[in-house]
């Protein structure tokens, strides 16, 4: 694993330091087919014609559409067929209708972002037995229905971002600060929240106090109501922590047309096409994110290899994903794309995303 982290951080370092932020520039990077990148790993050559399927929490995302666009181009690389479905809503078990027909369909592998790591492991395990192979990547189910887990970025490091973010923003005095999550479900906020709690703990965070954890259901008019109904029972809140895109997007919206605009601090994980303005008008300083497009790309790198017979999932193993060069896979079939990147009003007119 340590190898293989440290380089997937040279890999992310150095992709961060140009106006790269490699696929980041593209809105849509789905050209695909045309890849100088070979299809290669230290053990083979991922097999032409693959079925791959990608199955986001809710397709109505840009951040899904963003890693979806990233997957389609590995998947045109290695010259096999991308698709994407999925449910409009982010509710626990409103995939699994989809798992089953994509797993009827004789999918090679269905990469998903879970929307509760207990709810669709029936049909994931289902699938599987099928002959699907199942990759997890943003958000993880229990590591007993899937063979790998493709993670952004350790949950220690967002948590540690996220909460060096608000305490930043909130100002020395410190003060009551809230978080607005996705759904009450989702195993990707939930571990960051978990870790982010940690981090409050330790002497330094002593003035922050987290009054309260909302959520807005990754559903933006609810998030907009549940960051409202924040400021109506905490006014003298002093900052908000929204770890996931749509809530803080629509916490943006609801703060930067209120009385609390740059009074009450907002952080969070957003993309830089739905926060520019929000950092532009005062309401947001900066808030963190990695590249999803690179994300989906990595994730579907690593079920063509899957599918190939080229790793199995096993601590150690190792695979090449194109342009991103080689990861290693470690401890519960775990591979890390990088840490995340802070966007602020110096940087993020350098990205479309
Ligand atoms: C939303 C989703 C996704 C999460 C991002 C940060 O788009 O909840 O799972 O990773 O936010």
């Amino acid at each position: 694993m340590r190898a293989g982290t440290t380089r997937v951080r040279l890999v992310a370092v150095a992709a961060l330091a140009a106006v790269a932020f490699s696929t980041a520039a593209c809105t849509d990077d789905s050209s695909g087919g045309n890849g100088a990148s070979p299809a290669v790993s230290g053990n083979g050559t991922i097999k032409p014609g693959l079925k791959i399927a990608f199955l986001p929490k809710q397709v109505n995302n840009p951040y899904f559409t963003t890693a979806g666009n990233g997957g389609k181009t590995a998947v045109g690389e290695f010259k096999g067929t991308y698709s994407e479905t999925g449910p409009s809503e982010a509710s626990a078990s409103s995939q699994v209708s989809y798992i089953n027909t994509l797993s009827q369909q004789k999918t090679d592998v269905i990469v998903v972002s879970a929307n509760d790591k207990d709810a669709i492991c029936g049909a994931l395990n289902e699938a599987r037995q099928a002959g699907t192979k199942v990759v997890t990547y943003d958000s993880d189910t229990k590591p007993d229905c899937r063979d790998l887990f493709v993670n952004q970025a350790t949950a220690e490091g967002i948590a540690k971002s996220q909460i060096k973010l608000i305490s930043d923003a909130v100002g020395p005095d410190g003060g009551k600060i809230a978080i607005l999550s996705a759904t009450a479900n989702a195993t990707n906020q939930n571990a960051w929240i978990e870790m982010m709690k940690t981090e409050l703990a330790k002497p330094e965070y002593s003035k922050l106090q987290l009054v309260a954890t909302v959520y807005g259901d990754d559903d933006d008019q609810k998030s907009f109501t549940e960051a409202q109904g924040l400021l109506a029972k905490y006014p003298d809140l002093k900052g908000i922590i929204s770890p996931t895109t749509v809530g803080v997007a629509a916490a943006g919206r609801y703060l930067s047309g209120s009385a609390y605009k740059g009074k009450v601090a907002l952080t969070g994980l957003g993309t830089p096409n739905q926060m520019r303005a929000f950092v532009k008008d005062g309401t947001c300083k900066a808030f963190a994110l990695w590249n999803p497009a690179d994300l989906g790309y990595l994730a579907a790198y690593a079920a063509g290899a899957l599918a190939s017979g080229m790793i199995s999932g096993k601590e150690g193993e190792k695979f090449t994903a194109g342009k991103l060069g080689e990861f290693t896979v470690g401890k519960n079939g775990e591979v890390l794309l990088g840490e995340p990147f802070t966007f602020n009003a110096s940087n993020i007119d350098q990205f479309n995303f």
